[in-house]
Order: C-alpha cells, then structure tokens, then sequence
C-alpha cells in the first residue's frame, strides 16, 4: 500500500494509526504541499480534490480520511473491531466520521493551519467554532474511555489527531479535561505512532 500524506497532516495521521492498528505494511510518500504538488495533474488524477491523504492499495485508489478508514477497517477487519457491522452501531461510529470531517475539520485544522501556514481564515470564528465542537465531545466523554462501544474504533481515531493538536491553533485544551484524559488514553495505546506535535502520553 502506498500512502500519500504530510508529516503535518492531521488527516493524514488518521489512516497511520489504523494500519498500525490492523499491522498492515506501507510505504509513505511525502507530497509537496508548499510546492502545490496536490494541485498538480499527476495528484489529481488520484483525487480530483487536490487533498491529502491518498491510499492506493493495488488498483484502487482512495480519498477522504474517512472514506479510507471506512475501507481499511472493512477489507482488513472483517470481525469489525474498527468498524462494527451491527446497523445501529456502525451508525454511531459514522456520525463521528461525519463529526470529524464537519465540526471539526472545518473549526480548529483552520486555526491551526493559520498558525502553521500562514493561510488566511477568520480565526476567532473557527476558534470559536472549534471550541463549540470539543465541547460536544467533552460532553460525549463523561463516564467514557471511547466514543462508542467503550473500546478504540476508527470513530476516535477520525477526531483525534485534529483535536489533540488543537492547541496548535491557539485553541486549549485545559478547560476539557475528559478530552485531555481522551487524548491520553489514545496516546497509550499499543498502535500509537507519533506525529509533530503529537508525541506518546
Ligand atoms: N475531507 C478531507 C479533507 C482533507 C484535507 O483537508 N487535507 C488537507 C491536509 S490535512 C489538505 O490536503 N489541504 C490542502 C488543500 O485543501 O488544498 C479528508 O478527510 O481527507
């Protein structure tokens, strides 16, 4: 499998924490965002969209960090640890993913693309929004270990990288303490690897 991403890529991070989770072997290739390379026809031939990451796997060639997880989880989990197949629970699991590609990634990966990049964005807006969004799993996290199903499913690891580097986007943590411990909990386990920014708990 070969995968397309960015050391700095939250979204990226999410499909490296799922083939670590699932022991699947694969070869990274580094695209050169600053150089606008994800605009460039050969990346856009693997997704029109002109983001990161990109998954192929033989002929097959994906995109969206969800939509990955969703694949990865399905052809390589087929007990459904990562993905449950009962109809409820997999809803559960796949409002998260929509969480994750909505709340969150419209919210703090703004703020902290500012801060990293320099790109143009309302910051207090998406500092503002952002808040609201940690807010809900603050909420969703009391008296939990995970999301759903008290165990890790690709439903933590599509919000995680985003929101644990949050504070890269001037958005804090501190008041969010069943987030941090979360957060903490994701960083322990066995399948974590670490990011910039992201380290081990
Ligand atoms: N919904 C997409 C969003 C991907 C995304 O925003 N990727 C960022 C890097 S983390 C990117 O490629 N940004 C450059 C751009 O949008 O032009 C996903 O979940 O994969």
């Amino acid at each position: 499998m070969l995968l397309h991403g960015h050391p700095l890529s939250g979204n990226t991070h999410k499909v490296r924490l799922l083939l670590s989770a699932l022991g699947l072997s694969y070869e990274e290739r580094v695209v050169d965002v600053p150089a606008g390379a994800h605009k460039r026809p050969d990346f856009l031939a693997l997704n029109p969209r002109g983001q990161l990451p990109v998954l192929q796997d033989g002929k097959v060639a994906l995109h969206d960090a969800q939509a990955i997880l969703v694949y990865l989880a399905r052809k390589y989990d087929p007990r459904g640890t990562w993905l449950p197949t009962d109809p409820a629970e997999m809803a559960a699991v796949v409002a998260w993913l929509s969480f994750a590609a909505n709340e969150i990634q419209n919210t703090v990966h703004p703020a902290r693309m500012h801060f990293l990049l320099g790109v143009p964005v309302s910051l207090e807006a998406a500092q503002r929004a952002g808040r609201a969004a940690i807010s809900l799993l603050e909420a969703r996290l009391q008296g939990r270990t995970f999301l759903e199903l008290e165990r890790p499913t690709i439903a933590d690891l599509a919000c995680f990288p985003c929101v644990a580097l949050a504070p890269e986007g001037k958005v804090d943590l501190a008041e969010f303490p069943n987030v941090r411990a979360w957060t903490d909990r994701l960083r322990k386990q066995p399948f974590f690897v670490a990011m910039p920014g992201l380290a081990a708990a």
